[in-house]
């Protein structure tokens, strides 16, 4: 992984969710997986989501993130338009508080998968950690970082248990 091309896409439905997508991409960071992130709607911008779809395999992504809230459809359909693993985060950002996001995240019908992770701000942090099992698979370098990264948090729960 010499180069640092991005290997993961972080997409959103529009700028007031990077609130929550923060976290995913501080995650990112913190594991130094090289990424970029993207605002596209599924319904305000269709013809945009199915174009950076389309060609992100080509681009080099091997993982695509995509957080929205509401109906939100982003992930499904960019699942629709690529092969490549498609993790999908439903955002708080509705009256009903991420609960239609997730419904409508999660229940892909059968053939095309999202994997989804929990509402909001946690779900957008283990969007990133999943992304980089996925990678570990081909890239030492990140099953390394990986094994740091829980072996941390295993240290900071025993320090902070400590009363
Ligand atoms: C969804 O609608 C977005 O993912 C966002 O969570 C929500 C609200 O978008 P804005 O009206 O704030 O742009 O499509």
């Amino acid at each position: 992984m010499a180069d640092t091309s991005p290997l993961v896409a972080v997409v959103m439905g529009s700028r007031s969710d990077l609130e929550a997508m923060k976290g995913c991409v501080d995650q990112l960071k913190d594991l130094q997986i090289p990424h970029e992130v993207k605002v596209s709607s599924a319904h305000r911008t269709p013809d945009q989501t199915r174009e950076y779809a389309e060609s992100a395999a080509a681009r080099g992504i091997e993982v695509i993130i995509a957080g929205a809230g509401w109906a939100a459809h982003l992930a499904g359909v960019i699942a629709a338009h690529t092969t490549l693993p498609v993790i999908g985060v439903p955002i708080d950002s509705s009256p009903l508080k991420g609960m239609d996001a997730l419904l409508s995240t999660v229940q892909m019908p059968p053939g095309i998968p999202v994997a989804t992770v929990a509402i909001g701000k946690g779900g957008a942090r283990n969007a990133a950690v999943l992304a980089a099992q996925i990678l570990s698979l081909k890239y030492p370098e990140i099953a390394l970082r990986l094994k740091d990264f829980r072996e941390n948090m295993t240290k900071e729960a025993i320090r902070k248990s400590k009363l």
